[in-house]
C-alpha cells in the first residue's frame, strides 16, 4: 500500500493556519485499559492525529517545522518486556519510511528536538496541550489550541485523490457486503446475525472495523433512528433497514439500504420507498459545487412532500407543507454529513455558523457551501414514529396538512432510508456506493435469496 500522504496534510493544515514559521506539534492517542482489569480497550486513534501522522499505534507524536516544512515523527518506547507481548518495533529509519516523515526520534527526546527548532511558536491541539506545555516548561509560545484544531478540521474537509481512493475503497467493499445480505437473508434471522456477517465480510476484505455500530432494524424498530440494539428477528412481510459501513485505512463508509424480508415489497413499503428513492434522486441531481447543503435538505422534503400529497398521507398547499415543516415529522433528521475518517466527519458547521431551528432541519450536521472534494453522505428516509406522529397531531399548522387514518395504513413500514457517499467534483459529485437500490434490482437480489432456499429444501 501507497504511504499515507500525512505530510501533505501537515503542509495543508499549516496553509489552513496561515502561520508562516513555528511548529506543529501533536500526541497521538494511548491505549485504554477496562477499568480494574488488564484488558485493553479496542485502539482508535486519535482522528486529526491520523490525519497529521498516518500512524494507527499507540504512544505516538509528530511535529512540523512550518518553514522548512520538515515532518518529525516520535515513536513510542518498547521495552524488551513489552515487546514480547506486542513485538518489536520496526527501527526509526523504517518509521520514517513507512509513514514517510523527513526524521524519526524517540518520544523521550521531544522536548530536545523542539526547543532545537528554536520555534517561534508551538501549535497545539486541545487534548495534547497540557503535555505540550510541560515539555515546553514556560519557553515556548503556546497560541490558544482552537486555532490549530480549527486549522486540521478545514484541511480535513477537503480529500485528496489519496483519501478519495481509500474511501472508494471503504464503499465498495461496504456496497458489497450490503449486496451480500440481500442476496442471502431470509425470514427468520436475527438482526444480530446480519451484522456479524456484515463484519465478517467486510474484515474478511481487509477493513480494520464498523465505522458505527451497526443497525439492522426489521419492521417498526426501523423508526427506531439509532437502533443499534439488534435484538429482534426479520419477519416475513416486513421491510428491515440496514445502516452499516466499515472502516477501510483510517476512512468510514456510511451506507444504508432497506429491503423486504420477503422476495418482493409490499405494497405501502413499496410506495414509500420509492419517495425515498426519488428524494435522493432529486438531492444527487443537485450536488455541485456553489450549492448550499441545506438546500438540499429542503430539496428532499420538497420530493417527498410531492410524494406523500400523491399517496395521500398529506393534504393541502406545497408551500404551507413547507413553512410549517411538515416533512420533518416524517423525516426527523438531515439530509446528510460530512465523512471521511469519522464517520460523522469535522467542518459541518464553520466557527459562527448557527445551526436552524426547525423540524428535521435542527439535526442537520452540515451547513456550507458544498466545493469540490468535499464528501458528503445523502441519506433521505421517511419513517413513522409514534412520539413524532403525536407532536405533529398536537400542532394544528402541521396536523391540519396529514391525513392521519392514511398515515396509519403505513405505520407497519417502520421506516425507509436510502444512504450513498459522495464526493463533490468540480462539475458535479462521484457517487462512492455501489451497492444497488433500484426496486427491480433489489429484488432480484432478494429472490435469489428464496431460489437457494428452495434448492436447500430439495
Ligand atoms: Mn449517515
Amino acid at each position: 500500500m501507497s504511504i499515507y500522504p500525512a505530510k501533505q496534510h501537515l503542509a495543508a493544515t499549516a496553509a489552513q493556519l496561515g502561520a508562516d514559521a513555528g511548529v506543529i506539534l501533536v500526541f497521538g492517542g494511548s491505549t485504554l485499559v477496562h477499568p480494574d482489569s488488564d484488558t485493553e480497550y479496542e485502539f482508535h486513534q486519535d482522528s486529526n492525529f491520523f490525519y497529521l501522522s498516518g500512524v494507527n499505534e499507540p504512544g505516538f507524536a509528530a511535529a512540523y517545522d512550518v518553514a522548512s516544512r520538515t515532518a518529525i515523527l516520535f515513536a513510542r518506547h518498547v521495552s524488551a518486556d513489552e515487546a514480547v507481548w506486542i513485538g518489536e518495533q520496526p527501527s526509526l529509519r523504517e518509521l520514517c519510511a513507512t509513514y514517510g516523515f523527513d526524521a524519526a526520534h524517540p518520544v523521550a527526546e521531544i522536548s530536545a528536538v523542539i526547543s532545537g527548532l528554536r520555534p517561534a511558536a508551538v501549535y497545539t491541539l486541545p487534548e495534547s496541550a497540557e503535555r505540550v506545555a510541560a515539555l515546553g516548561s514556560g519557553s515556548w509560545v503556546l497560541p490558544e489550541a482552537a486555532l490549530l484544531r480549527a486549522a486540521v478540521h478545514e484541511a480535513r474537509v477537503f480529500k485528496d485523490d489519496a483519501e478519495i481512493a481509500i474511501m472508494r475503497r471503504a464503499n465498495q467493499i461496504s456496497s458489497a457486503a450490503h449486496e451480500a445480505l440481500m442476496r442471502s437473508a431470509r425470514a427468520g434471522d436475527a438482526e444480530a446475525a446480519l451484522r456479524g456477517r456484515f463484519v465478517g465480510l467486510t474484515l474478511a476484505r481487509g477493513a480494520q472495523y464498523e465505522a458505527y455500530g451497526s443497525i439492522v432494524a426489521g419492521g417498526r424498530s426501523a423508526a427506531v433512528l439509532h437502533y443499534t440494539r439488534n435484538g429482534g428477528a426479520l419477519a416475513d412481510g416486513d421491510v428491515v433497514l440496514v445502516d452499516a459501513g466499515a472502516t477501510c485505512g483510517g476512512y468510514a463508509s456510511d451506507i444504508t439500504r432497506t429491503w423486504p424480508v420477503g422476495a418482493r415489497f409490499g405494497a405501502e413499503a413499496r410506495a414509500i420507498y420509492g419517495v425515498v428513492l426519488d428524494m435522493q434522486r432529486a438531492v444527487l441531481a443537485a450536488c455541485a459545487p456553489g450549492r448550499l447543503w441545506e438546500d438540499m435538505h429542503a430539496l428532499a422534503c420538497a420530493e417527498a412532500a410531492r410524494g406523500l400529497l400523491r399517496l395521500g398521507l398529506l393534504r393541502g398547499a406545497a408551500d404551507s407543507i413547507a413553512a410549517n415543516h411538515v416533512v420533518g415529522f416524517f423525516m426527523p433528521h438531515g439530509i446528510g454529513h460530512l465523512i471521511g475518517i469519522d464517520t460523522h466527519d469535522v467542518g459541518g458547521y464553520p466557527p459562527g455558523t448557527p445551526r436552524i431551528d426547525a423540524p428535521g432541519l435542527r439535526y442537520l450536521r452540515a451547513r456550507r457551501e458544498m466545493r469540490a472534494r468535499m464528501a458528503f453522505t445523502v441519506e433521505p428516509g421517511l419513517y413513522f414514529v409514534d412520539a413524532v406522529l403525536a407532536q405533529a397531531r398536537a400542532t394544528p399548522a402541521v396536523a391540519q396538512h396529514i391525513d392521519f387514518d392514511v398515515v396509519a395504513r403505513y405505520r407497519g413500514v417502520g421506516g425507509v432510508r436510502i444512504e450513498d457517499n459522495i464526493v463533490i467534483t468540480e462539475s458535479g459529485h462521484e457517487n462512492l456506493t455501489t451497492c444497488p437500490k433500484e426496486i427491480e434490482a433489489i429484488e432480484a437480489l432478494r429472490a435469489e435469496a428464496y431460489a437457494s432456499e428452495a434448492t436447500t429444501v430439495a
